[in-house]
């Protein structure tokens, strides 16, 4: 098609000149395939157009056929000349005009129309547009006719690299484990370049660790952050502040960088077994206390978190094994020693419990590094408590026999305090359990008498209570049940058949005997007379 329009647009890129020899060499030493490919193109059509005698002005560079380059962000005391067009019916007599036409015709790109040299008025700036799509037309200076049919070329923007590399999704947070095996990926940074990647080194990009070494690093050329040290403990620390650098050029020299921000946070694996802060632990309990009732608390640090810090409890040995138990209370993940039966100081005074405390979750990986538990001795001594006085038996038993004379012996009741102290012991009838105050009891040693004498038809049976209650800044009582039977003397019975049957209670006092006797007697007169 180009061949046959005649026009021949001959690229004299004096912009080119401008270019640093580097620029340049770096273009052709490294452009794209592309690029190479439409070189060969243009030199092939030369070498065509050549033999024909129709190009007068061929390219020794070999510059692409329709391209024209122009180097950004050029900043010259004068206007960048971008090539020029050529006609080769343009016999140099200036009947010729060239005319622009097309992105930036006019205004950044001017022409001057005799000698076909186009300028560029401004800086261009690659990043904000890479190319111009241009037209160029040859006319007949006096009649406007066209010479040539118009056609299409473009200016490309030559990049330079003034643009750093940025991170656009920084900062970065991210997590792994502590304890990670050196190099365990932890997150991939990236940054931008907004120079042209298919030329140059502008955006070839090149990461490295600013901070966060020796614990960190980073792949140069994929920004993949990966742990560099063993053993990163999280329970000694558990952030790193990272920063990240991209550098373009590849890296070298002058290139330009930016950086980033990766915080780090070390999750908890399970690495540490629970531990007691101490190897004896004392309590102490008093022997009041009822089972259930706490004793005391203790605990196992573990610096892991969540499951990996939980801690059960249990007890190994000790001659305390029946007597306490441990629960944990999970809020506070203490053990909290309770009594499980009651312990009585006069029996026994101090036990012992050996105890272990140890992490239900133990991670395999780390295991080598346990046990995930520790043992502690807690020592638990009883108290004495204040208790009240015990009767040395459950219940009494007493009998007195019916009319025997007031103050007669009914029976001794015997309570002790079991304290160490050791007080003395008062007695008392609580008056409610005797209403008729039949008896009285010595408070000082527990003798039971009677009152009056007791009538066996009238109650057979005095159920009454005995309380003891100890000398001596105290409180509590004890109680005793006291049965007291009325022994029948036979009084109105006829079942006296001799004197010597009625004479059993010799030891009541004399003049009662007399009365007994005489009615004894009368009775058994009359039931001799009946029968007669
Ligand atoms: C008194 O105690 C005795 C012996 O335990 C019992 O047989 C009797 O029924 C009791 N009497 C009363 C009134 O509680
Ligand atoms: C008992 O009976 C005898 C005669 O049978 C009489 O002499 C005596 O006085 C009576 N004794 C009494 C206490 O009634
Ligand atoms: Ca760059
Ligand atoms: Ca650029
Ligand atoms: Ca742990
Ligand atoms: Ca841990």
């Amino acid at each position: 098609m180009w061949e046959e329009l005649r026009l021949q647009v001959f690229f004299l890129c004096l912009g080119a000149a401008l270019w640093s020899a580097a620029a340049a060499a770096t273009h052709r030493g490294s452009g794209p395939r592309e690029r190479g490919h439409r070189r060969h193109l243009s030199l092939h059509r030369h070498r065509e157009r050549g033999k024909e005698g129709q190009v007068l002005h061929r390219s020794k560079r070999g510059w692409v056929w329709n391209q024209f380059f122009v180097i950004e962000e050029y900043t010259g005391p004068d206007p960048v000349l971008v090539g020029r067009l050529h006609s080769d019916v343009d016999s140099g007599n200036g009947n010729i005009k060239y005319i622009l036409s097309g992105e930036g015709a006019g205004t950044i790109f001017v022409i001057d129309d005799k000698t076909g040299n186009i300028h560029a008025t401004k800086t261009l700036d690659r990043e904000e547009q890479a190319q111009y799509t241009l037209t160029a037309q040859a006319v007949a200076r006096d009649t406007n006719k066209p010479l040539e049919p118009p056609s299409e070329f473009i200016v490309k923007v030559q990049d330079i690299n003034d643009n750093p590399p940025e991170f656009l999704h920084g900062p970065y947070y991210a997590r792994v484990a502590e304890m990670s095996n050196v190099g365990t990926s932890v997150i991939k940074v990236t940054a931008t370049d907004a120079d042209d990647p298919t030329y140059g080194n502008s955006a070839r990009l090149v990461y490295s660790i600013l901070q966060g070494q020796p614990y960190f690093s980073v792949e140069p050329q994929t920004g993949i952050i990966r742990t560099a040290l063993p053993n990163m403990d999280r329970e000694a620390r558990q952030e790193y502040d990272v920063v990240i650098q991209a550098k373009d050029m590849g890296g070298h020299m002058g290139g330009l960088s930016g950086t980033t921000q990766v915080k780090i946070t070390l999750t908890d694996v399970n690495d540490n077994p629970p531990k007691f802060a101490q190897g004896v632990y004392a309590m102490a309990v008093s022997e009041d206390k009822v089972p259930g009732e706490e004793v005391g608390r203790l605990k196992a640090r573990d610096p892991d978190l969540a499951e990996n810090g939980l801690v059960d409890y249990r007890i190994l040995e000790g001659d305390g094994m029946n007597f306490f138990e441990i629960t944990k209370d999970s809020e506070t993940q203490e053990a909290v020693v309770k009594l499980k039966k009651p312990v009585d100081f006069e029996t026994k005074r101090s036990y012992t419990l050996k105890v272990e405390a140890s992490n239900p979750h133990v991670d395999p990986r780390f295991a080598t590094w346990g046990p995930y538990k520790d043992t502690t001795i807690v020592k638990i001594s009883v108290e004495d408590a204040d208790e009240p006085p015990t009767f040395m038996a459950p219940s009494y038993n007493f009998e007195v026999e019916e009319n025997a004379p007031a103050g007669t012996l009914v029976g001794r009741v015997h309570a002790k305090d079991t304290d160490i102290m050791n007080n003395p012991v008062r007695y008392m009838i609580p008056r409610y359990t005797d209403l008729e105050e039949f008896f009285t009891i010595n408070t000082e040693d527990g003798i039971i008498k009677t009152t009056r004498p007791l009538d066996r038809e009238a109650q057979s049976w005095h159920n009454i209570s005995v309380s003891a209650a100890e000398i001596g800044g105290h409180h509590q009582d004890a109680k005793v049940r006291v049965n007291i039977k009325v022994k029948d003397v036979n009084d109105n019975a006829p079942e006296f058949a001799t004197q010597n049957e009625v004479l059993v209670c010799e030891n009541v006092s004399p003049g009662k005997v007399n009365r007994l006797l005489l009615k004894a007697l009368y009775i058994y007169n009359k039931t001799l007379v009946n029968n007669q």
